[in-house]
């Protein structure tokens, strides 16, 4: 895997133009992308999506214009790369209207204050702390949790019952939540509230599928496999199957980052203080800073930005492939599928590194 980028300016292949997210009646999600012709010569032909109906997404797109409204849910101080999901998700705000950033406790993350210490640092460097609610959610599991969901207070609260409020505000098209974490918050939301799975769209960067194992699906498999049991319309932005198509493809160095990143981006008047220590003015700075505290990986010394990835999916589904699947469940050693499920889910892989590190660069840059 390459990670080397194209020489300045950058072109960013498939730029978006409109995004249609329906449902059809089968449960089944459809994304389609209105796209130029470069684009679609990229697309890989096997992981197309059935593009039906074409008169009827055409009509369909009307509403498309809209922002594409998102709950952003993570364990944000884990490894780096929920912060640079993130600032890009805050970055991209002709793109996606960020309602709220709700946040969940995973082991490398510290506690639920930890995390939201450091989504509240990303939205402050970003220029946009204060502008969207920032919301503590689960500190422990689904299964020590769910039984508590109708007494006065329970743990991931604050996350849980607005992720619930705003899924049911949501007309037309659904609310989109981007989890990164845990699953937690979003399996204790639908328990509670099994209205609200026909209003939301569950994007999860999560699981090694078909192979087993993967932080996020580990630190809360009972909560993946209730998701899997709702009729949520779900999508797993697959991280690191053993053919190397997942999210751990896209990839960046420290150099890449002190290139691009130095000095970019909102600048602050008063410093925020870093995980790390440091004072940091910009989010380009502090990125420069996350990356020169992580240990590199491998022969070319880089390191995955896999959440910002499955942002960069939903920006622009061009960015990688996408295949239905009976819904599997996962148990103690693996994944065991169900041939005959007619719950489907989508799995995303294949993504176009080149493209989403250029537009990521190109993004923080504006
Ligand atoms: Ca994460």
């Amino acid at each position: 895997m390459t990670v080397e980028l194209q020489p300045e300016p950058f072109s960013i292949p498939g730029e978006v133009k409109r995004v249609c997210v329906f449902r059809y009646p089968e449960s089944v999600s459809l994304l389609f992308l209105t796209q130029n012709s470069a684009t679609m010569k990229r697309t890989k032909q096997r992981h197309l999506l059935p593009v039906l109906a074409l008169g009827l997404l055409m009509a369909s797109c009307q509403a498309g214009e809209e922002k594409i409204k998102v709950i952003f849910d993570t364990d944000t101080n884990n490894e780096l790369d929920d912060q640079h999901a993130l600032a890009y998700l805050l970055q991209n705000d002709e793109i996606f209207d960020l309602v709220a950033v709700t946040v969940n406790a995973t082991w490398s993350g510290g506690g639920i204050e930890e995390q939201y210490a450091e989504a509240k640092r990303i939205m402050k460097l970003c220029g946009k702390l204060g502008m969207m609610p920032l919301l503590k959610g689960a500190e422990r599991s689904f299964e020590e949790t769910w039984e508590t969901l109708d007494e006065p207070y329970y743990d991931g609260m604050d996350a849980v019952e607005y992720i619930i409020s705003r899924a049911r505000e949501s007309k037309g098209e659904p609310l989109v939540v981007i989890a990164v974490g845990k699953l937690t918050n979003l399996a204790l939301a639908l328990e509670k509230a099994h209205d609200i799975s026909g209003r939301i769209r569950l994007v999860w960067l999560g699981s090694n599928y078909p192979e087993p194992g993967e932080y996020n699906l580990a630190n809360d498999r009972e909560a993946l496999n209730y998701v899997l049991s709702t009729d949520v319309p779900f999508e797993m932005v697959l991280v690191g199957p053993a053919n190397g198509t997942g999210t751990a493809s896209v990839r960046v160095t420290r150099e890449e980052i002190l290139q691009h990143m130095a000095g970019i981006g909102h600048t602050l008047r008063t410093a925020v203080t870093g995980r790390h220590g440091g004072e940091f003015f910009s989010f380009g700075d502090y990125s420069v800073n996350l990356f020169e505290n992580a240990e590199m990986h491998g022969e070319e010394q880089s390191r995955a930005l896999f959440d910002m990835a499955a942002v960069a999916i939903v920006k622009n589904p061009a960015w990688a492939g996408a295949r239905e699947i009976p819904a599997p469940r996962y148990e103690e050693d693996g994944w065991v599928d169900i041939p005959g499920n007619t719950r489907k889910i989508l799995l995303w892989d294949h993504f176009d590194r080149d493209a989403i590190v250029a537009d990521f660069f190109a993004v923080m840059r504006k």
